[in-house]
């Protein structure tokens, strides 16, 4: 039983690799190494007042929240030091779920694409096909919660945003602002698992294996021979062999993709040498001769993020979304229960904003922010109703240019070896010169308090002495970036790893620099564009 692909990693690129080529008749195996998520992938990690029911932690967006709250969050990846899912769907399945069409400017050369990869509305649209968003997830078509809505209107207008359907003029990112969209469908999660997924697996050719972890691919030279997994079922000593022009694509996410090609000798040479110190990785490592010297890890962009904490008397903050795992609102419970509708039928997220702005050095660069009601943390000497909570996350999206540095260490745990935000000054005073427009805003807006940073600290004090860990958005692309030139790049323009013959990634890290919204919406049209590019090129199964 060899395959024509090996495709490692059942997360947002993955599946929809698998999809696309199982669908044009090729023997595909995909390899994920957590297990079941939602409902309808036999997942039962159900809240206590879901229970009996297959809507599980994945599936309900309100229950997004309670991830970062829970006391066994088996589903992040418990060997990266940052958030990164483990289970089927990877990110999608655990992600806040917001959905952003991506724009041209996203694909341009000038945001880092090699020339031929500008025209991806085709891509894009048959993403959107599979995958369309909505910005009114309620089965009943009612928006709830939406308090912050109306405070943000208030605040923005002045300052010349325009309201609009976001996912319906994607290209519109300047003075914009719009309901918070998602890959939401029928009130539950959906995104790849809930549909690429789904065509996927009843197709003969198609099979999916779970609690499959791959250290490695074999290799001969430029030439992938068969997959290393802790799995003995699939091969002699859990090798996985390919036919004959058989194909491999790592799509396990910007660290774990980053991992496999470290232990299968591509990398820098300081990341291979950890692993030839690592006893039990330096067994399967190639032969120094044949180590590929590619920059693996570096060109990682994520988007710097502070948050602003406000109270506004309109808002309820839900509790800061604290009980909706134990111990929920009865009604919201009831009614999300009955028919998917209410305040469970969203994640977090109600309001979505963004400006763009032009940096001293020329580069234009885009501030997003993200609102929701509650707080994870407030830092105020002053009193506040904590009822009235929201938080605005302000990002900076497009145009970044602070790149950093992701790998490992000895005992091969994926951690940032370089943090990639404000390495660039000019990042740090957009960001500020955005926070600080949309503070100036505040005085307009009766009752709008903000709380943090308080009436004592200033916005440069605060934005200064921000925690980077807390800057971390979860976004990390550029890991694998796609390019022309194997200096600077990993994979080429095909998606394929330089120096090999039938080694791809698709996934977050090919991605070269950070698109405008968050990635997931780019990443599907990214994994639709790379699979299309791959089944085109001669000397595959
Ligand atoms: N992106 C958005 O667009 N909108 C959001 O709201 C959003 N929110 C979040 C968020 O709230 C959190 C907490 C995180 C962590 C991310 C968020 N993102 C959001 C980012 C988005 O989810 C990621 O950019 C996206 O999932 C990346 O897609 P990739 O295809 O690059 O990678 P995944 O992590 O999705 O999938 C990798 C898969 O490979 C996983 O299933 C993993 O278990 C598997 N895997 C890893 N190593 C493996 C190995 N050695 N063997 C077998 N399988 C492996
Ligand atoms: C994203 O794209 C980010 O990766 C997440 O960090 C973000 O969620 C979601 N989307 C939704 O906007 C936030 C949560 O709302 C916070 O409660 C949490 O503290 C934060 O992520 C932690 O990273």
């Amino acid at each position: 039983s060899a395959y024509d692909y090996v495709i490692v990693g059942a997360g947002v690129g993955g599946i929809i690799a698998a999809d696309r080529l199982s669908e044009v008749g090729k023997k595909v195996l995909l390899l994920e190494r957590g297990g079941p998520s939602t409902g309808e992938t036999s997942g039962d990690y159900n809240a206590p007042w879901a229970a009996g029911t297959n809507l599980t932690k994945f599936d309900i967006p309100g229950l997004y929240e309670s991830e970062f709250s829970d006391p066994d969050p088996w589903y992040w990846c418990q060997d990266i030091t940052v958030k990164a899912g483990c289970l089927l769907g990877g990110g999608a399945t655990l992600n806040g779920g917001l959905y952003w069409y991506p724009t041209d400017a996203d694909f341009s050369v000038e945001n880092g694409w090699p020339s031929g990869w500008q025209d991806h509305a085709q891509y894009t649209n048959a993403v959107i096909a599979r995958l369309p968003s909505t910005d009114h997830p309620s089965t009943d078509g009612q928006r709830y919660l939406e308090q912050t809505f109306g405070v943000m209107q208030q605040l923005l207008e002045p300052q010349g945003y325009r309201h609009l359907t976001i996912n319906d003029e994607p290209n519109s990112k300047d003075h914009v602002y719009g309901h918070s969209a998602f890959d939401f469908i029928d009130g539950k999660r959906a995104g790849p698992v809930a549909t690429y997924l789904q065509t996927a697996e009843v197709r003969p050719n198609f099979t999916y294996k779970d609690f499959v972890y791959v250290s490695s691919v074999m290799r001969n030279g430029s030439q992938v021979t068969g997959v290393r997994t802790n799995d003995t079922s699939l091969g002699a000593g859990g090798v996985v062999s390919l036919n004959p022009n058989g194909r491999v694509i790592l799509s396990s996410g910007s660290y774990g993709t980053s991992r496999i090609l470290f232990q299968s000798g591509i990398g820098p040479s300081d990341m291979l040498a950890l692993v030839k110190n690592n006893t039990e990785a330096a067994v399967h490592l190639p032969p120094q001769s044949q180590w590929i010297n590619l920059p693996v890890g570096m060109n990682v962009s994520d988007n710097p993020s502070i948050k602003l904490v406000f109270t506004h008397p309109s808002v309820d903050s839900y509790e800061n979304w604290a009980d909706v795992w134990t111990d929920p609102r009865p009604a919201d419970a009831a009614q999300y229960l009955k028919n998917q509708s209410g305040v469970f039928a969203s994640s977090s997220a109600r309001v979505n904003f963004w400006r763009a702005y032009a940096g001293s050095d020329g580069i234009t660069r885009f501030m997003q922010g993200t609102v929701r009601p509650g707080a994870g943390s407030v830092n105020t000497t002053n009193p506040y109703n904590a009822s009235q909570l929201f938080t605005m996350t302000t990002y900076l999206s497009q145009g970044v240019t602070s790149r950093g540095r992701l790998g490992i260490n000895g005992s091969l745990t994926g951690m940032p070896l370089v943090n990639p935000w404000f390495q660039d000054p000019i990042d740090k005073a957009v960001l500020l010169e955005g926070i600080k427009d949309i503070v100036s805003g505040i005085a307009t807006v009766p009752n709008l308090t903000l709380v943090t940073p308080d009436n004592h600290t200033t916005i440069d004090a605060y934005v200064n002495s921000y925690n980077p860990a807390s800057m971390n958005s979860n976004h990390w692309v550029g890991a694998a970036k796609i390019g022309t030139d194997p200096t600077t790049a990993v994979v080429d323009t095909d998606a394929r790893v330089f120096g090999m013959n039938n080694l791809f990634v698709i996934d977050a890290s090919i991605i070269p620099a950070l698109p405008m919204g968050n990635p997931q919406g780019m990443i599907m049209s990214v994994a639709e564009r790379a699979t299309a590019k791959i089944l085109a090129l001669a000397g595959g199964p």
